[in-house]
């Protein structure tokens, strides 16, 4: 098989994962012949062949297409099943895993066919696949903030079990002063709060997401590098960031692996952590970023050890839990 077999990495918590962005092109075809969705490529390899990315947005515009294809709680299942035995094969031991509820419902499928079908399997992860999670709502922020903030309420009166509240798709020209409202709400409802900010995006819309939103961890964050006031802000506050490397490439946020800026980010000691972001779509899982990174940045063991024990740090893990994984 082509699978690739990565050197063993230290275990980690991942951080920054959308679950509709762990649907392989194979689960995309195979859920469309399920669910009888007409698709536009004839088959995975005509599919493939248009993973080639200029941006985000290229990116979004394929991630919202292939989504059609979930229709019912059970293919959210299945893809969340899909995802927790990679993601156990690549070392991971906690997950804090993003949905996109909005998008599900433009397309006409039940806020409760989502959540459940997420949720029915996170239940017996741990069990199951020795990974705690933890489920965060990500709102699309090139949508109205009225329509985040209904569908929160929403998530609220049907005691979703979420721990958090997000905010992604495309950044430029949408910053995070929009969304006040939205996150006063989940953090009146005790809520963890978290957005991206950074990625496309100016260093002031990571200073927003902390002083507008009030977020505790910044979603990719790299361009606080264009503001080294900001940067010395983030190291002060121990602000983390969940960096993912293979998608900065793929979207063309940096120009190579090697042009990526984790090692000044961790020099400046700035709460870096690493994960995948959209894996199916980026090139790999958790540990592909790590090996990749490792290899190009010629990480030490105990660089990438360091890596791993931020990620917990970084977590809304409870002590208990964190406290056995570190
Ligand atoms: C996303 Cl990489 C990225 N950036 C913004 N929004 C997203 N949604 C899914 N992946
Ligand atoms: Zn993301």
């Amino acid at each position: 098989s082509d699978v690739p077999v990565n050197p063993a990495t230290p275990p980690c918590a991942e951080l920054h994962l959308h679950i509709e962005g762990t649907l392989e092109p194979d689960l995309v075809f195979a859920l469309a012949e399920r669910n009888g969705v007409d698709l536009p490529d004839p088959d995975v390899g005509a599919l493939r062949s248009r993973y080639a990315f200029t941006d985000l947005q290229s990116f979004l515009d394929l991630y919202y297409e292939n989504m059609a294809v979930l229709r019912t709680p059970a293919d959210f299942a299945e893809m969340t099943r899909a995802y927790l035995t990679r993601a156990r094969a690549a070392g991971v031991r906690h997950a804090e895993i993003m949905f996109d509820p909005q998008a599900h419902l433009a397309r006409g499928v039940p806020l409760a066919a989502t959540v459940e079908g997420i949720a029915f399997v996170l239940r017996t992860s741990e069990a199951e696949f020795g990974i705690s999670t933890g489920l965060i709502a990500a709102f699309l922020r090139d949508r109205p903030a009225r329509e985040a903030l209904e569908v929160l309420e929403d998530l609220l009166a049907m005691d979703a079990p979420i721990i958090g509240i997000g905010l992604d798709s495309a950044e430029v020209g949408n910053p995070p002063s929009g969304f006040t409202a939205v996150y006063d709400r989940a953090r009146r409802a005790g809520l963890h709060l978290v957005a991206h900010a950074g990625e496309e995006g100016p260093p002031s819309y990571i200073a927003g997401a902390l002083d507008d939103l009030g977020v505790e961890r910044i979603d990719h964050g790299i361009r606080c590098l264009d503001d080294p006031a900001l940067v010395t802000r983030l190291a002060a506050e121990q602000i983390p960031l969940t960096v993912c490397p293979l998608s900065n490439v793929r979207l063309r946020a940096v120009a190579s692996l090697a042009a990526h800026p984790l090692r000044q980010l961790l020099e400046a000691g700035v709460m870096v952590t690493i994960n995948s972001d959209d894996p199916a779509y980026f090139g790999g899982y958790v540990d592909d970023n790590l090996h990749a990174i490792r290899e190009v940045h010629k990480l030490t063991d105990d660089e990438l050890a360091a890596l791993a024990a931020n990620s917990f740090r970084a977590s809304f893990l409870d002590t208990g839990r964190r406290d056995a994984l570190l």
